[in-house]
């Protein structure tokens, strides 16, 4: 007998599969209905007009979204931009995730990954060790995202090696590394620009930055949450010169935690600031606070209603960014599905290893199979597409064209 899709088995999800599925004509459901009397009880009848008309919301609108006690509106007004612009489609991506070092230097108090030198689980993988991974990885995945803890010794030459190194075993796949938070700290461990260190990552085969490490910008909270870690503002200039130099990112905020509304609205306005400056963000990740194993006790991580409304709210503030991400490690596979419908049109990807979100409480699985990411999202009534780490379309006939023998990760 064949075994059951990861994401419906017991041990793995909690959603009854039934739950997410829209049988009947295979028409788009409209489980969130637009309509006058509904805004107008809200009280957000301007707001879906400014949509309508493309006009950006500004802080008062966010707050009285936030604000509003009907989420599944605020859903259906996020759905309403994504639909707009997407419709039904739903990007994945088949990648793999490696992370080379928990050894940290920023002890961030959210965080259940990190580990000092020397210290039990303390972990640093050597250079063979990752092009082992690599090479063992399906040769049908796209994307690298490789990211580890700011470590006290590692030379930049170990990262351009690595780089290089995975470049000649996968050539087509974009490599997606190091977070604005490492580059920095690159940077300064070296005595080096953070453009000096880009140029180099980049010429050693750097595709694009992830988007971690922002977690939220306010001052207040993050001297809370991540004293020793750089300040929202150099997070933001390591992107702009990324953007500068043709290096794509994205961005996220870890929310759920010690912010508040507002710090969420400023952390999204000064994520849209930047991208109207230099316009590299491809993709924003919102990500729930997990609160296992990490020293920020007392902390209840964000309801599942307030994880949607985070989701859609950014949706519809970040209107210059163009995708939103649905991390399912994160959310959970049923919350990845819900969010689908709440503005975000991406679902990341197959991940094979993770580490961070699995270390804070993660009960998703650790890996998806290309057949597993298809059915979530053809199971609540959407239309799957793979791309690759730039959000381009990888059309299934290219695949046979450029030779993938589109073995799955398994
Ligand atoms: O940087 C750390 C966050 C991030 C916890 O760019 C936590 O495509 C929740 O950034 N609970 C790593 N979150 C994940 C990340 C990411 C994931 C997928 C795709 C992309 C992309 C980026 O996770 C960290 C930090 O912000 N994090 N601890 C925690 N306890």
């Amino acid at each position: 007998m064949t075994e059951a899709p990861a994401w419906t088995r017991q041990d793995r999800c909690r959603l009854p599969r039934e739950a997410a599925t829209f049988s009947g004509t295979g028409q788009h459901p409209n489980p969130m209905d637009l309509n006058t009397a509904r805004l107008r009880t809200a009280g957000l009848t301007d707001v879906f007009e400014k949509l309508r008309a493309d006009q950006r919301l500004d802080r008062k609108d966010g707050e009285r979204l936030f604000a509003c006690p009907d989420t599944t509106l605020i859903g259906a007004l996020a759905h309403f931009i994504r639909t707009r612009r997407y419709g039904l489609k739903t990007t994945y991506v088949l990648n793999q995730q490696i992370n080379y070092t928990n050894i940290c230097q920023n002890r961030c108090l959210f965080c259940s990954y990190q580990r000092e030198t020397g210290q039990s689980g303390a972990f640093q993988l050597e250079l063979r060790d990752i092009l082992e991974k690599v090479q063992h990885s399906p040769a049908s995945i796209t994307e690298v995202h490789i990211v580890g803890g700011c470590h006290p010794e590692l030379p930049l030459g170990f990262f351009e090696d690595m780089l290089a190194g995975i470049k000649s075993v996968r050539p087509r796949a974009i490599l997606k590394c190091f977070t604005p938070v490492e580059i920095a700290h690159f940077a300064r461990l070296e005595g080096l620009s953070v453009t000096t260190v880009l140029k180099r990552l980049h010429r050693a085969g750097l595709d694009m930055l992830p988007g971690g490490g922002a977690e939220i910008f306010a001052p207040r909270v993050r001297k809370r949450i991540c004293p020793r870690k750089i300040s929202g503002a150099e997070w933001l200039d390591v992107c702009g010169q990324a953007h500068r130099l043709g290096l794509p990112t994205n961005c996220t905020m870890l929310f759920g935690h010690l912010e508040n509304e507002h710090d969420r609205l400023e952390h999204l306005d000064l994520l849209r600031r930047q991208q109207d400056e230099t316009g590299g963000f491809l993709c924003f990740i919102p990500l729930p606070f997990l609160t296992a194993n990490n020293r920020l006790s007392g902390v209840r991580g964000p309801s599942g209603l307030e994880e949607l409304k985070t989701v859609a709210v950014s949706r519809l503030m970040l209107d210059n960014i163009p995708h939103i991400k649905s991390y399912w490690v994160m959310l959970g596979l049923m919350q990845a599905q819900a969010a689908l419908y709440f503005g975000a049109d991406d679902l990341d990807g197959t991940v094979v290893e993770e580490r961070i979100g699995h270390m804070a409480g993660a009960d998703s699985p650790q890996i998806l199979s290309r057949a597993e990411l298809q059915e979530m999202i053809h199971g609540c009534g959407l239309v799957a597409v793979e791309r690759d780490a730039r959000f381009e379309p990888i059309p299934p006939a290219a695949e046979r064209l450029t030779g993938h023998d589109g073995a799955e990760p398994q």
